[in-house]
């Protein structure tokens, strides 16, 4: 038998665990995506030139607090008849632009620190939230593999997640996530409700009174 010295290390208490477990299947990289947050708010603003941010109508008719993009081999969007990945923005009739390398990177590398090697995402999802932005419970369920995790990507301003359980009526836990912060979802929280409550007003260095979401997915 072996002994190494470093097993009778205590952990360092200033270096915080690169994977911090949030539930069951959801891992929290706080920080994690902050090397590249410029460059990801340059391609967000690149984007958004191309497929602009929008308000989409839910299938009841309610004009959504979020305005959202998509980059991607498809996009999800919202409208009286119902919600689906498009691989056309209808705005437009194009395509929706392609995934930029520093994101599709960026969300293969979270994946795998948290335990799901060769996640390849086709799409993703742009959130913008402005001072009051609130995004309600929902589940998201439109992806036909759901075996495959969803990778988010908090940039800006911090915002409460509403993270409920596994019935629309199960009380949310508040949940803090900040500039950089990336939540990888898989297994059991897949398929949770959860929403963002009202953004509160205030100002960030990189995206002034806005927080910007990225949800990476596999749709098919
Ligand atoms: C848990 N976005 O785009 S990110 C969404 O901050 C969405 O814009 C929120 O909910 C946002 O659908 C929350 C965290 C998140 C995203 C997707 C999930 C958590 C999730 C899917 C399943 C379970
Ligand atoms: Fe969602």
């Amino acid at each position: 038998m072996t002994f190494d010295l470093f097993d009778a290390l205590p952990a360092d208490p200033d270096t915080p665990p690169a994977t911090e477990p949030l539930g069951p299947g959801a891992v929290v990289l706080r920080g994690f995506a902050r090397d590249v947050d410029t460059r990801l708010l340059a391609a967000v603003d690149h984007l958004s030139a191309q497929a602009p941010f929008r308000h989409l109508i839910t299938p009841g008719g309610l004009r959504m607090s979020v305005a959202m993009t998509n980059c991607g081999e498809a996009g999800w969007v919202s409208d009286r008849t119902g919600y689906r990945y498009d691989p056309a923005d209808p705005d437009s009739g194009a395509p929706w632009p392609p995934m930029p390398e520093v994101f599709r990177a960026l969300a293969e590398r979270a994946a795998a620190s948290a335990g799901y090697p060769g996640f390849a995402p086709d799409a993703c999802l742009i959130n913008r939230y402005l001072p009051g932005t609130r995004l309600s419970l929902h589940q998201d369920r439109d992806e036909l593999d759901l075996r495959a995790p969803i990778v988010s990507v908090s940039l800006g301003l911090p915002s409460t997640f509403l993270w409920g359980g596994l019935r629309r009526a199960d009380k949310p836990a508040r949940i803090r996530l900040a500039h950089g912060d990336v939540v990888v979802w898989g297994g059991p929280s897949r398929l949770v409700f959860h929403g963002i409550a009202p953004l509160a007003d205030d100002d960030h260095a990189l995206t002034g009174r806005t927080r910007i979401n990225l949800t990476f997915r596999k749709t098919r």
